[in-house]
């Protein structure tokens, strides 16, 4: 398999409704899919992670945008695989380039879609996922007032949710959880603070271990590992890092070191799927639970985190909602729905071209670049 065309598209689209963390609110999708096309004639697509804002990472749409042009493209295009491990081994071409993994991951991943539109072979069997429906939970942002977010859970648990993460940051925290298990009682239910504390505030989210939280996600530092061992070895809420992990050489020191007990996997996070698997494979020999984390994805990066999350050491139900949890109109066709309540289907999709709808792509399109 050799590339014979790279084409980037920004697409922009409203999302149904905001989104919004500790670090910021997002009204819009703003986000960049990545097409390949092989000599052969078949087709990959992919999607990168980035934001408008340098706010959940240091990437942005731009920086995405300009390293994949400038850098990552044209090494792509000298590159020739004929066989899975020579794409397993694709990534290998972007390491003399420093950081960038969700540029990487979106050049990377397209090229695994259409390996598996070439081949033949639906995605998730070429990673090795074993799986043919995984359970799903929902991430609930931060709302204008506890009795919003209440009627929200009670909808996402009536829909099925399996569970249920709320977005935390001081001032929206032990209160609002202890809200939730007043009314809910003993859901799956965890928090995510996406860096919104420090080491100072260790006796405050001590008061957590009360209420038993599957796991609180990336309380500290996004770039930090020695603080949230400290913070582990203080509570006993389980800690899960989301942003502080870029590599496998993370993982492996963050387990190392006592950080964490749980790992959410987003693949831009660490540079596409090969670098996801190579977590997969340290997680599990560490007996360290994974889950498939999100980043608002369309339909593109849904159906690739639905496949990836087909691997055994996925143990916990993900961030991986339906699409029409974010958008009205997907650009994918038929969109993500549950095969059952609080359940996804792993269809065997060699790539995922033949579910995009190009003409709704067309519409969400505000710039196309072909390489
Ligand atoms: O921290 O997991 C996060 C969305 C954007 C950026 C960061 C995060 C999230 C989510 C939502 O929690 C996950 C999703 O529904 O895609
Ligand atoms: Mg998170």
């Amino acid at each position: 398999m050799k590339l014979r065309k790279v084409t980037l598209h920004r697409l922009e689209s409203k999302m149904r409704e905001p989104f919004e963390t500790s670090f910021g609110r997002e009204e819009m999708k703003n986000v960049i899919i990545v097409e390949v096309e092989t000599e052969a004639g078949a087709t990959g697509f992919a999607e990168c992670v980035t934001s408008v804002e340098p706010l959940y990472s240091s990437e942005t749409n731009e920086t995405a945008w300009h390293v994949l042009r400038d850098f990552l493209i044209p090494l792509a295009k000298g590159w020739q695989g004929d066989s899975l491990s020579d794409v397993s081994s694709f990534w290998r071409l972007f390491s003399p380039i420093r950081g960038h993994q969700m540029a990487k991951a979106a050049l990377e991943m397209a090229v695994w879609d259409a390996w598996s539109n070439e081949s033949n072979i639906p995605l998730h069997k070429l990673l090795g996922g074993v799986k043919s429906e995984i359970p799903v939970g929902i991430s609930v942002g931060i709302q204008p007032d506890v009795s919003a977010l209440l009627s929200k859970i009670d909808g996402y648990l009536k829909e099925g949710f399996q569970r249920i993460k709320v977005k935390i940051k001081p001032g929206w925290d032990i209160d609002v959880i202890a809200a939730i298990r007043d009314e809910f009682g003993d859901i799956p239910l965890m928090a995510d603070a996406n860096s919104a504390y420090t080491l100072a505030d260790t006796d405050h989210l001590k008061r957590l271990d009360a209420y038993n939280l599957m796991m609180i996600e990336q309380p500290l530092g996004y770039d930090d590992i020695v603080d949230h061992a400290h913070l582990q070895s203080n509570i006993q809420t389980p800690i899960c890092l989301d942003e502080s992990i870029h590599t496998p050489a993370d993982a492996r020191k963050a387990i190392q070191l006592g950080a964490c007990h749980i790992i959410n996997m987003k693949v831009g996070r660490v540079g596409g799927f090969a670098q996801a698997l190579a977590i997969h494979e340290i997680c599990r020999k560490e007996s360290i639970p994974l889950w498939c984390g999100g980043m608002l994805e369309t339909g593109i990066g849904r159906l690739h985190n639905i496949a990836l999350t087909a691997l055994p050491g996925f143990t916990l139900p993900g961030d991986t909602a339906p699409s029409a949890r974010y958008f009205d109109e997907d650009i994918i066709h038929p969109p993500v729905t549950f095969l059952s309540p609080g359940v996804l289907a792993v269809e065997d999709l060699s790539g995922v071209a033949s579910r995009v709808d190009a003409n709704r792509m067309a519409k969400w399109t505000v710039q196309k670049e072909t390489f």
